[in-house]
């Protein structure tokens, strides 16, 4: 891990404030950075002060006005540039981010293949943000849109996707003709410099300004500052549903535009016309990858009663043959939780489950002995509930399964929707009538809706994010890039005669 460190030019002192070139080290909170993996210290990160965040908003300010001159294809092409510098990077990031952040290497490939794709997707974008032209009721008249760029962007992103997050915000925002400013999480700072170090080199290559790709180390002082400060146009805030909702109100305060994507607490409904074999497999990861610290992660089955024995029977087996343990040993299928404390979480929401008449089925147990130093490894857990306990309707960042049955159809898309939030949900069945009825206005409630496979994994060309208190915020793929962007409406008069509208006559 030393040698990606240094690949990354990450060595002390880390800079944690950068606005391109230029890169210093902040006088804010100190961030000691232990890794999941193994406890062992990957550094300490002083973070950036109110007074960083303001030098970095000058720049970002002053980078904008040459930014949004230069042609979006030609902005496209610099993110062309930066996904090619990330597939260079694909393997040292991608186990950057399993060490630090602790998924295992596969997703943590994966995660930077979603920021690869990403760049894509924007490329080809930047030569369509695509306006409408309508006919105006007016003779000689010409009515159309145009986007143009917003400003500066915030980006908030959150440990669990420590880079992809910051990614699809920053590779749609960029197209758009913004620049932007981000606030990796606290927890997972070291990826962040990585990338930020990427793009710094794509950037000086095309002799580009300071100021495109900003970042700032910090904690939840500058997220608030980043909130209030009414020169950043945009908050695109990713994480907890408590801090989605101090970010939504200060911005809102300031009528700024926010895209929020908060917490998930996905279910897969199982009828009994599903394929249990298809619909294992994809439980299982939903439920266990990333240790349960996926936004989509799947956290409540809704099994038809005459499927439930059997496959509650097949799901305590598959958890039997998982393996845990360091998730860059790719013979592991599941790895640490992020830190003790998020063990803390899993102990307590596990006692409380019980408590509120819940039985754990597998799992439960917090791992010791030398291969699980950090503290941080615990058992992927299946408890028997009832969607009347008040823990199931809450989301634990940890691999924990709420299994409950049910008998009509129409109760079980109830018990879908009866949480607060709406990110994603599933439903595995062969019966056509149910599948539509679940995608229908009367079915799932959620941003995000799959038939016959699981709830996390989506794909970037979708538009991601989700309802309720998931904060409705879209991101990513379809046409997302609208919220990066301030539509126009122009009419234009090239005729020969003044014309007012809905028919008025006014003559003097
Ligand atoms: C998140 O957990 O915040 O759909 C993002 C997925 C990934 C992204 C998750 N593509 O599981």
């Amino acid at each position: 891990m030393k040698s990606i460190l240094k690949k990354f030019n990450l060595e002390t002192p880390y800079y944690s404030v950068s606005t391109g070139e230029t890169c210093w080290e902040g006088n804010g909170d100190t961030f000691k950075i232990n890794s999941p993996v193994d406890g062992l210290e990957i550094g300490h990160v002083q973070g950036g002060t109110i007074s960083d965040f303001d030098n970095v908003m000058n720049q970002s300010k002053e980078a904008f006005k040459i930014w949004r001159t230069i042609p979006a294809p030609q902005r496209g092409e610099i993110v062309r540039q930066f996904g090619e510098a990330l597939r260079q990077n694909k393997e040292d990031l991608g186990a950057l981010v399993s060490y630090e952040m602790g998924k295992s290497l596969q997703e943590g490939y994966g995660e930077v293949q979603e920021m690869i794709d990403i760049c894509d997707f924007a490329v080809g974008l930047s030569r369509q943000l695509y306006g409408l032209q309508m006919h105006s009721e007016r003779p000689g008249h010409r009515m159309m849109e145009q986007w143009h760029p917003l400003g500066v962007v915030g980006i908030i992103s959150a440990f669990n996707f420590p880079v992809a997050v910051w990614a699809w915000n920053t590779a749609l925002a960029w197209i758009c003709g913004n620049v932007c400013v981000w606030k990796p999480s606290e927890k997972t700072p070291f990826t962040a410099l990585a990338c930020q170090q990427i793009i710094k080199k794509v950037l000086l290559d095309n002799d580009l300004p300071e100021g495109i790709s900003n970042l700032i180390i910090g904690g939840r002082d500058i997220g608030q500052e980043m909130a209030s400060h009414p020169d950043i146009a945009l908050v695109s805030a990713t994480g907890s549903t408590r801090m989605g909702k101090s970010v939504a109100e200060t911005v809102a305060r300031r009528l700024g535009k926010s895209i929020l994507e908060l917490g998930g607490n996905n279910a897969i409904i199982v009828t009994e016309n599903a394929d249990l074999k298809h619909a294992i497999p994809s439980i299982v990861f939903g439920a266990v990858g990333t240790a349960g610290q996926r936004c989509t992660s799947t956290r409540r089955l809704i099994i038809h009663k005459s499927q439930y024995d059997n496959l509650v029977n097949q799901l305590v087996k598959a958890y039997e043959q998982l393996h845990i343990g360091n998730p860059l040993d790719e013979s592991n299928h599941v790895g640490p939780l992020i830190d003790t404390q998020a063990v803390e979480e899993y102990k307590n929401t596990i006692q409380k489950a019980i408590e509120q008449g819940g039985k754990v089925l597998a799992g439960n147990k917090v791992l010791a002995g030398e291969q699980y130093l950090s503290g941080c490894y615990v058992k992927p857990t299946i408890i028997e509930a009832n969607v009347n306990m008040t823990i199931v309707k809450h989301e634990t960042f940890a691999p924990i399964l709420y299994v409950m049955t049910y008998t009509n159809f129409t109760e079980a898309i109830k018990i879908q929707n009866s949480v607060p939030q709406g990110l994603s949900s599933s439903i595995f069945t062969l019966n056509i009538r149910e599948s539509e009825e679940f995608l229908s206005y009367s079915g799932s409630d959620c941003g995000i809706a799959n038939v016959n496979i699981g709830t996390s994994g989506a794909e970037i060309g979708g538009a991601f994010g989700g309802e309720k208190e998931t904060g409705g915020g879209r991101e990513s793929g379809s046409d997302a890039w609208k919220a990066y962007m301030r539509r126009q409406t122009c009419t234009v008069n090239y005729g020969k005669e003044a014309h007012l509208a809905q028919g008025i006559v006014f003559n003097f």
